[in-house]
């Protein structure tokens, strides 16, 4: 049984759409109107947690998390995206910074989870360049009011998402389809990040800086060699064109070439989209590599630019997947945190370091759906989940005394709450949610975390004592 070695953090982690409701005088975001057009869940209300902050910081409180990962809403900061600040909207976050701290919880924040105000997509959102600026902007604000209280600030969350399922699959919010306006908005997410790293090294001084993409890895789904490139391109195109220009390796040369080669996107540094100066610029120095991992997929020649999970999403899953659809597997969290290990170490920016010390990787999400509810005692017995976290985090320990700089992991999430386009369906929560009420119960992975926590070892799941 692992204990938690000295200084490593075990937390939760959330995003502002998802979990905060509407409350007062939050401006539209693109999440708002894509979902309004939908028809169906919507984050209105969600968890309600900008009314119930502080029952929401109690319950991390019972369940002891060292740190609590949770996401700015830009439009509840700038109801338009630029110029105004809401003094509201800025408070609100500030009394969760504080009440953060007073509970001995380290706050990290993230600055973009997705969801960019209606205001700034109407003037061309992230496929212009002026999105930069208005980042860099918005993260200013939020680095003069918490720069001397927040723990770690991470950029982006999910670039590839944002850029790939809110670009070119129409999945996501805003909804394009096109695959060159895909690459230019990853672009300008990234240049973000580059501009906002630097910006925060300077003025957000009591703080680690750092960026969440995900990361998912491919492997051959035989040894075909057909199936062995395209895990290779696969692992380019998802992972690779945002880790390699993070850490100052460049887009990757052989995705690079083959977007060139079908008139998709010019990687080069030009006159085009990427400008000169820019790769060095998302060179940013960095203190900590996010990972947000969930599973791995098989790839074949079919699927060398397809994320699809490996079952449709759902509740009839056998064992071994989560309701998404995702296969559980640990291990990948392990070779992954070991892989990324030495790709910081053989980079420009790892081996640098960050503005307050060398670089190091956190996992910044992880978890699973499965959607049980209270039983007729009020009990949420999720076993499963129990048994997922438990073996993640024996992934990352592993990966640890392998060598591997980590030293965080935050389970996604926190509460149940609004799975993008799947609504309320995809339960992922430590904490039950009852939509219909908004009442909170600690599920029994949450308890058993808790466990975790206090005694700081890996207790096993389904120790009958704790039954
Ligand atoms: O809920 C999402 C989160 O917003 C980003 N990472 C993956 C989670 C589960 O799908």
């Amino acid at each position: 049984m692992r204990a938690l070695p000295d200084g490593f953090l075990l937390g939760a982690a959330t995003s502002a759409f998802q979990i905060e409701g509407l409350g007062p005088g939050r401006g539209e975001t693109i999440w708002d109107r894509f979902l309004a057009a939908r028809g169906g869940d919507d984050g209105r209300v969600a968890c309600d947690h900008v009314t119930r902050w502080r029952e929401d910081l109690d319950l991390m409180a019972e369940l002891g998390v060292d740190a609590y990962r949770f996401s700015v809403s830009w439009a509840r900061v700038l109801p338009e995206g630029t110029g105004r600040v809401s003094a509201e909207g800025l408070g609100f976050y500030d009394r969760l910074v504080d009440g953060l701290l007073e509970r001995g919880i380290r706050p990290w924040l993230t600055l973009y989870h997705w969801d960019l105000p209606q205001a700034l997509e109407d003037r061309g959102g992230w496929r212009t360049r002026d999105a930069v600026g208005w980042f860099a902007d918005y993260t200013a604000v939020l680095a003069d009011a918490l720069g001397d209280r927040v723990d770690v600030w991470l950029t982006q969350n999910e670039p590839w998402v944002a850029a790939t399922l809110g670009h070119r699959e129409g999945e996501f919010a805003p909804g394009g389809t096109d695959v060159t306006e895909s690459l230019t908005v990853a672009h300008h997410l990234l240049l973000g990040h580059g501009i906002a790293a630097r910006l925060l090294a300077d003025d957000a001084p009591a703080g680690r800086v750092g960026v969440a993409p995900d990361v998912r890895p491919g492997f051959p789904a035989t040894d075909r060699p057909e199936d062995v490139d395209a895990a290779r391109h696969f692992d380019g195109f998802r992972n690779r064109w945002y880790l390699h220009p993070i850490l100052g390796l460049g887009y990757p040369e052989d995705v690079a070439a083959e977007y060139l080669e079908r008139g998709v996107f010019d990687a080069a540094e030009g006159d085009g989209v990427v400008r000169e100066g820019d790769l060095a610029l998302i060179a940013a120095p960095i203190d900590v590599l996010g990972v947000n991992y969930y599973t791995t997929l098989p790839v074949d020649a079919a699927r060398r630019e397809d994320d699809a999970p490996e079952r449709p999403e759902g509740r009839d899953q056998p064992p071994g997947y989560t309701e998404m659809g995702w296969a559980i597997r640990p291990e990948g969290l392990r070779d992954l945190l070991l892989d990324l290990g030495d790709l910081v170490a053989d980079s420009p920016v790892g081996r640098a370091g960050g503005p307050r010390g060398p670089v190091r990787l956190a996992v910044t999400e992880n978890g699973a759906s499965w959607s049980d509810g209270p039983g007729p005692d009020g009990r949420v017995r999720d076993a499963r989940r129990t048994r997922y976290v438990h073996d993640h985090v024996d992934a990352v320990l592993a990966a640890r005394e392998a060598g591997a700089p980590v030293d965080a992991h935050l389970v996604w999430s926190l509460l149940d709450n609004l799975e993008w386009t799947q609504g309320f369906a995809q339960r992922f929560g430590l904490v039950h949610v009852d939509f219909a009420t908004g009442t909170r119960t600690v599920k029994d992975s949450g308890r058993w975390l808790a466990a975790v926590l206090a005694e700081r070892r890996l207790v096993p799941p389904g120790d009958p004592e704790r039954d």
